[in-house]
């Protein structure tokens, strides 16, 4: 791989995504996203790796998709290339994954981030839709998941002005979980996927499946799902070991059965 680097996250049942096209700011080009879908396939299916990071550099998450690449294409070259196949493997993802962000977010920068389940930003962070600066308009998400993110106001104002907000704001407005020195965003991040790689990781997945149900679905249809998914955990060892291990006054031992 040459634009994604899967790093040791050196803890256990972690794994540390990078981006890693630094002179062009992580500019999501076609051979970089068609990596990143690789490795999170290949990530998703390994049992050692319970919760992954998905990060860039200090300077950029992602500043966007690629402009120079996509500035001669015609509408059906865009539609040949489907990027929404690769896009939708990253959100099938059923581990959960945690957007490490420093620096510029932008454009499906942005949209990536929030494809992510959670977001943990550095307070150099900055949040933005610009692509209506370049004539266009998001087009991985952005219209949809920034909405539902921070509400009408503020994603019609990020949209249709293409102004950034910062991490601060962007804390306010619900787009990210939290905000730390730039020096500790990613520390921060590992130690959150810690907390939740210590869990059982099949109850882990069906949560995340059931809370991304929510988004798309009617609450009664919602509920019948998450009761379906809370009933199938009863299914697995997981669930009898948390369970026993909070009678016995021990920690619990989970190991994804
Ligand atoms: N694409 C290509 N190159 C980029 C880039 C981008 N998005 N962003 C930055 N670069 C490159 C710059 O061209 C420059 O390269 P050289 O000139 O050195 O070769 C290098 O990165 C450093 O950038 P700057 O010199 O511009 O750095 P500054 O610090 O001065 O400015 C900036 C940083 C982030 C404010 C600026 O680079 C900028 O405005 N970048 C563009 C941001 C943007 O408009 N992003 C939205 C792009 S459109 C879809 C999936 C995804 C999308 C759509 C559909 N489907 C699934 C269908 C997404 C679309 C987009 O994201």
């Amino acid at each position: 791989m040459e634009y994604i680097i899967v790093e040791p996250a050196h803890r256990k049942f972690i794994a540390l995504v990078r981006l890693n096209r630094p002179d062009a700011l992580n500019a999501l080009n076609l051979q970089l996203m068609g990596e990143l879908r690789d490795a999170l396939k290949e990530l998703d299916d390994n049992d050692e790796v319970r919760v992954i990071v998905l990060t860039g550099n200090e300077k950029a998450f992602a500043a966007g998709a690629d402009i120079k690449q996509m500035a001669d294409k015609t509408a059906i070259d865009m539609l040949k290339i489907d990027q929404f196949s690769t896009w939708d493997q990253i959100k099938k993802t059923k581990k959960p994954i945690i957007a490490a962000v420093s620096g510029f977010a932008l454009g499906g920068g942005c949209e990536l981030a929030m494809t992510c389940d959670m977001i943990v930003a550095s307070e150099t962070a900055q949040f933005g839709q610009p692509e209506i600066k370049i004539g266009v308009m998001p087009g991985a998400g952005g219209t949809q998941r920034l909405s539902r993110a921070v509400g009408k106001a503020l994603a019609m104002e990020m949209i249709l002005s293409g102004n950034f907000i910062n991490a601060e704001r962007a804390l306010q407005a619900g787009l990210v979980n939290r905000v730390v020195p730039v020096e500790l965003y990613l520390d921060e991040a590992l130690k959150l996927a810690e907390s939740i790689a210590a869990q059982s990781p099949l109850a882990t997945m069906m949560a995340k499946e059931a809370v991304n149900k929510s988004y798309e679905t009617s609450l009664s249809e919602g509920l019948f799902f998450e009761r379906k998914n809370y009933y199938l955990l009863f299914a697995g060892q997981d669930q009898k070991e948390g369970m026993n291990a909070f009678i016995e006054k021990r920690r619990p031992e989970f190991k994804g059965e």
